[in-house]
């Protein structure tokens, strides 16, 4: 009888042990986690900065282009031209992004040609790490002769 009840005690200890373990290793990585993914919806509604992108035949234009290193921005981009764009944001083509391979590589966000044909809306979200001067950093579309005919736009964080 006895150790029948030391048995169920030691059970009981451990079943709570292992249930007050579970908690606690749940609640420091619960946070961080719902952070990064529930609330980065709700953030883009409440905390973040909106930005109005329009991509034409062929051009870009934005309702902001100097942002802040920290700030969360969220993009809101469409497609109010005939044909279908994308906009890439990276730095400029140039001797340090030589191939699209590069300029791709390099950005910080891509919506891709697929995804914005003519009338299409999309929306992503961007938290600048590092600080860009003027010019080292620019929206742009590098569909074939698109860029050279005037699609990218030069902005700059601090
Ligand atoms: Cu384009």
């Amino acid at each position: 009888m006895v150790r029948g009840l030391v048995l169920k005690a030691v059970i009981a200890l451990l079943a709570l042990l292992i249930l007050t373990n579970c908690a606690d290793e749940r609640t420091p990585s619960r946070s961080p986690f719902a952070e990064a993914s529930t609330d980065t919806g709700h953030m883009a509604q409440t905390g973040a900065v909106t930005v109005k992108l329009v991509v034409t035949e062929f051009g870009i234009e934005s309702s902001l282009t100097s942002f802040k290193v920290g700030t969360p921005y969220h993009f809101i981009v469409t497609n109010k031209g005939v044909l279908p764009h994308e906009l890439v944001l990276t730095k400029p083509k140039g001797p340090e992004m030589a191939s699209i391979t590069d300029l791709y590589q390099f950005a910080l966000s891509v919506v891709q040609e697929n995804d914005l044909p003519s009338g299409a809306r999309r929306e992503f979200d961007v938290i600048f790490q590092d600080v860009y001067s003027p010019g080292t950093l620019e929206f742009a579309c590098h569909i074939q002769g698109h860029y050279e005919a005037g699609m990218k736009l030069a902005l700059a964080v601090d």
